[in-house]
């Protein structure tokens, strides 16, 4: 069990645990399916934010949630990839957090994700929170805790 002396961890301000914004594989709104199958291929990730030009955050888009876009009664319709668009079949309804929120927060939303993305006041992408992340944090914590 993690001791009250880790008390002060959850009340850190989330943006100093960001993977930022530049280092986050994502696609646009107006991508065609092709190229983000394309991306989350390369990147070997399972699911990535989804942003506009100015970097507005709209929802996520994974593997899955293509390939189940394009699946047909007998195959999977791989020419349907390239007249689709993103927008069409990303998540819009995510978890968000703001760059100002608070460990704490990240730690109850990361129970059901595997990463939670981060925007500022304006709604514009900051980068995410990820598990594992957050585990190291813990971990490292739990580490220095015992030497003491
Ligand atoms: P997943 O893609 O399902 O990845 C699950 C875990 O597998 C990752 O956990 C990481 O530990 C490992 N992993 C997967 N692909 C990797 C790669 N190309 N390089 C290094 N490690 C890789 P987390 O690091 O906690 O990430 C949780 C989720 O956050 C990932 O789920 C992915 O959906 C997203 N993610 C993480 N880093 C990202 C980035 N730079 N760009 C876009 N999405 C990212």
């Amino acid at each position: 069990m993690i001791s009250l002396h880790n008390e002060d961890i959850l009340e850190v301000e989330i943006k100093d645990f960001l993977i930022p914004s530049e280092r986050v594989a994502h696609v646009q709104v107006s991508n065609n399916l092709e190229h983000a199958l394309l991306v989350l291929t390369k990147t070997g990730y399972t699911a990535i934010p989804v942003l506009d030009p100015q970097y507005k955050l709209h929802g996520l888009l994974s593997t899955p949630a293509i390939l189940d876009s394009i699946l047909g009664l007998q195959r999977i319709e791989f020419e349907q990839l390239e007249n689709k668009k993103v927008h069409e079949v990303m998540n819009s309804s995510i978890p968000r957090l703001k760059i100002t929120d608070r460990l704490k927060k990240g730690l109850d939303l990361l129970i059901d994700h595997p990463f939670i993305c981060v925007e500022n006041e304006e709604g514009i992408f900051e980068g995410i929170l990820t598990r594992r992340t957050l585990l190291k944090k813990f971990n490292q914590a739990i580490h220095q805790q015992k030497k003491q």
